[in-house]
């Protein structure tokens, strides 16, 4: 039976994942931690056990682990693109010692550990079509530096030290739970939220900007069914190319309007958060998932559109 521990987990990707693995795993297997509690996150919380634990703290992490009897870290604790660029060495700091740590206490205690890598470990040498799961990955933001070398830190510990590491590069994600935390394809998180209080969205991502993106259920089973996969067919491990689709601010808000005719798209472009847009994919190859651990999403854009809406017409209590 897996113990879970969940690292980072109030988070746009473990508020979710917690709940769904403890659907799964049953509520006292899966061990829920991040910096502190979040009031927004009590019911949440109160649901299976939380721990408070900064991943750079190794001696505490390392006492919750034995605690629970942990055989298993998701390991979520991070800085995201946007923030990382405001904050490179915290981006640095967190990325690269947090997921140091996780791996050295899972090589002394014979855990398995989960860590998300991103379509920002490619860069502007990177083909930007069809991209390949084995290409150029120069990337020129310091989240992308971390991202790459997380995937080489842990196909180390896997080849070195027998450690079971897996990973997927995640798009951007979209879900109606918790917000993103500082990423370049928030936008099209903000874009629903916006579209429903005041039917109009100013976005900062420029027309014509084309990145993968996933909706959060393919997320979820992507993580779960990548963990549960028989580790023998994995030629890659860390990471794995996934997506969903591909689509540029026009053809998001072209989806929304299916659902509320008078929505309008304004542009006011972050040169920042363009430049690190434009230095990653347009759409990647995801055939090596596909054939390694059957990776297969049930969410194209439309599809996930109504369901954004019909979620955050009940969340916002907009009718
Ligand atoms: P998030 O920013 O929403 O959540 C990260 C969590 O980590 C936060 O709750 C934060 O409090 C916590 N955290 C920060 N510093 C910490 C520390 N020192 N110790 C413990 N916790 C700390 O991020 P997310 O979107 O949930 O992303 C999780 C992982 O997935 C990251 O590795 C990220 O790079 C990756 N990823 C996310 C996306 C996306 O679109 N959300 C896409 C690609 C990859
Ligand atoms: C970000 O925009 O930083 C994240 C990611 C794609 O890694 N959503």
């Amino acid at each position: 039976m897996r113990k879970i521990l969940i690292t980072g987990a109030l988070g746009q990707i473990g508020s979710e994942l917690a709940v769904k693995m403890r659907g799964i795993y049953g509520n006292d297997n899966v061990i829920m931690s991040d910096l502190q509690a979040k009031d927004t996150h009590k019911d949440l919380i109160e649901s299976g056990p939380f721990e408070t634990i900064d991943v750079l703290d190794t001696k505490k992490m390392a006492e919750v682990i034995d605690k629970y009897n942990i055989n298993t870290v998701v390991n979520l604790a991070a800085i995201l693109s946007a923030v990382g660029e405001k904050n490179p060495a915290l981006c640095w700091n967190i990325n690269m010692n947090g997921l140091y740590n996780v791996l050295e206490l899972g090589r002394e205690k014979n855990l398995s550990i989960f860590t998300p890598s991103s379509i920002a470990v490619f860069g502007e040498s990177t083909p930007a079509d069809k991209t390949p799961q084995d290409t150029i990955m120069r990337p020129s933001t310091m989240y992308g530096v971390t991202k790459v070398s997380g995937e080489l830190l842990c196909d180390y510990y896997y080849q070195k030290f027998g450690v079971d590491t897996r990973g997927v590069r995640f798009p951007g994600l979209i879900s109606y739970d918790t917000l993103p935390g500082g990423g370049t394809t928030d936008y099209a998180v903000h874009i629903y939220y916006d579209a429903l209080k005041q039917k109009e969205y100013t976005s900062f991502i420029d027309k014509g900007t084309q990145m993968d993106m996933m909706y959060m259920p393919d997320a979820l089973n992507a993580i779960i069914e990548l963990m549960e996969a028989d580790g023998d067919k994995l030629i890659h491990r860390n990471a794995f190319n996934i997506t969903a689709m591909s689509f540029d601010p026009e053809e998001i808000a072209a989806s929304i309007k299916k659902y509320i005719p008078e929505f309008k798209l304004n542009y006011d472009v972050d040169p920042v958060r363009q430049a690190i847009a434009n230095s990653w994919p347009n759409s990647l190859d995801d055939s090596a998932a596909r054939a390694q651990w059957g990776w297969n999403p049930q969410f194209d854009l439309d599809k996930m559109t109504q369901d954004m809406l019909e979620k955050l017409r009940i969340k916002l209590d907009i009718k």
